[in-house]
């Protein structure tokens, strides 16, 4: 047995004896929707983000601890458009230092939220981020070096919506709460008490935090809800710390319209969908002829990547959301045939090609870290890339601005989700194989396995030493651990 399948079955003994998918329930409860804060008609005043401690029931009639961004869980759901200034106040009420990072957003270094960006407990930052991108769906969580996984577990995370003119007046369904719908997918655990748990321990450190239920909006699955006749758009976020999921439907083929970073040039249909930590997919269900449809999650998607590979053979399948048709007729109108104009990736066009090489362990010994950290990672260095642990003092990459880069990610080990700060690009290759279809678009993160995965990417913002960007696996053990770098864009 080698180290890592040692590590995996003393995992899943853990899990066994800790509370086996104790708090999932057969019986769905109501999805709840995510508060949002609609800026496309204009902005006349700052924009109050407030992150807070709170109290959530995450439907188990157990208050949990956890961290919110205006309200006990998560935050709201922030629709804005292109070529809006969001003037932000974020204030940081929680007791302990953090950061909110604008995941996806194409903005310069110094608004971008990383580590640098550190928010002090009552200190108020007042980022002006300008929004110059197309239609996208993105989303913000902390990224405080170190307790990224912890802080963003317990809450830190919402959703930003950019739209534009053609996504506002394209013929798709975008009624928010009625046939247009925001998902954050999230795996918990739940100790014996029906609290929210968070335990590091070496096997987490190896694989990242995997929790045995999934949570939906921050209710556990299954939830449902009541959708009119016609197509229902999923906006849909995968907000785990480390677990890979794979969506299905249970009628019919997953129907994909927008990856990370905007539209698809069509809709694509595909079996399942893979999504990795940090991956956003929006997807049209057709509710017109079927009374009731579902949105499948098989929590073991990644193939191996958790204890469920070895606990149920790689498929452990739960039901996340239950659409079910009411009479009411609601959008009228077809399956969209043309969504985006789209060229493919010319790899040709990079003049500049940079490798990276994802590494798991550089000597220090994860259980005792396990042990010596009091539950959080920390600038040890367990992990990294190139050969260097994440320092927050020294610079691994400098990019010149504009210019057309191939960056190379491989690892020897398991399966990681690569993410790049300040930038959309084109997935030339992942695990050196084409991209399915429904991730040829524009993408922010791509999946490193086995084989060399490639990105078409460029940059057109500053990043200065003072505010540089990452790039890191958005496993966030693993990023917290030292799997991440730093970029200029000058
Ligand atoms: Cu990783």
């Amino acid at each position: 047995m080698n180290r890592r399948a040692f590590l995996m079955s003393s995992g899943a003994g853990m899990i066994i004896a800790g509370s086996p998918l104790a708090w999932a329930q057969a019986s769905a409860r109501p999805l709840p929707l995510i508060p949002m804060t609609d800026l496309t008609a204009g902005i006349s005043e700052r924009i109050s983000l407030t992150l807070q401690s709170g109290a959530h029931d995450f439907g188990n009639g157990a208050k949990s601890t956890t961290l919110g961004i205006n309200q006990s869980y998560l935050g709201p759901v922030i629709k804005a458009k292109q070529g809006q200034d969001l003037p932000f106040d974020v204030t940081n009420a929680t007791g302990e230092t953090s950061t909110l990072h604008w995941h996806g957003l194409h903005i310069p270094g110094d608004v971008d939220g990383g580590p640098h960006q550190e928010i002090e407990p009552g200190a108020v930052w007042t980022p002006d981020v300008p929004l110059v991108q197309h239609a996208s769906m993105n989303w913000f969580h902390s990224h405080m070096h170190g307790r990224t996984a912890q802080q963003t577990y317990n809450g830190l995370a919402g959703v930003l919506l950019v739209e534009d003119d053609s996504s506002l007046a394209a013929d798709l369904p975008k009624t928010y709460g009625v046939d247009d719908f925001t998902l954050v997918l999230q795996d918990k655990m739940f100790g014996a008490d029906g609290k929210m748990a968070y335990e590091l321990s070496a096997a987490v450190f190896e694989d990242g935090f995997e929790g045995d239920t999934l949570v939906v909006n921050g209710a556990i699955a299954p939830v449902s809800q009541t959708v009119p006749t016609g197509l229902v758009r999923l906006r849909i976020l995968n907000a785990c710390n480390a677990r890979f999921l794979e969506l299905s439907m249970a009628t019919g083929p997953v129907t994909v319209i927008a990856s990370d970073g905007g539209f698809l040039a069509s809709p694509v249909e595909a079996e399942s969908l893979l999504m990795s930590p940090g991956e956003r997919y929006e997807v049209l269900v057709d509710m017109g002829s079927a009374d009731m449809n579902a949105l499948n999650v098989n929590l073991d998607g990644g193939g191996g990547n958790g204890f469920f590979a070895n606990l149920f053979g790689g498929n452990q399948k739960v039901t996340a959301l239950t659409l079910q048709r009411s009479g009411d007729k609601g959008f009228t109108g077809s399956m969209p045939t043309k969504l985006a104009n789209m060229e493919p990736p010319k790899q040709s066009d990079a003049t500049v090609t940079r490798s990276f090489q994802l590494e798991m362990d550089v000597g220090a010994d994860l259980a005792a870290l396990a042990l010596a950290w009091d539950n959080f990672c920390g600038d040890a260095g367990a992990m990294a890339i190139n050969g260097q642990p994440m320092k927050m003092d020294r610079i691994d990459e400098e990019v010149r601005k504009g210019d057309t880069e191939n960056w190379r990610i491989s690892v020897d080990d398991q399966l990681h989700p690569f993410h790049i700060h300040g930038c959309s690009f084109r997935i030339l290759s992942q695990n050196g194989a084409p991209p399915p279809a429904y991730a040829a678009g524009w993408k922010d993160m791509v999946h490193v396995d086995e084989g060399w995965s490639e990105v078409l990417v460029k940059f057109d913002y500053e990043a200065t030493k003072d505010a540089p960007y990452m790039y890191h696996c958005h496993i966030l053990e693993h990023e917290d651990c030292g799997m991440m770098g730093q970029f200029t864009v000058t």
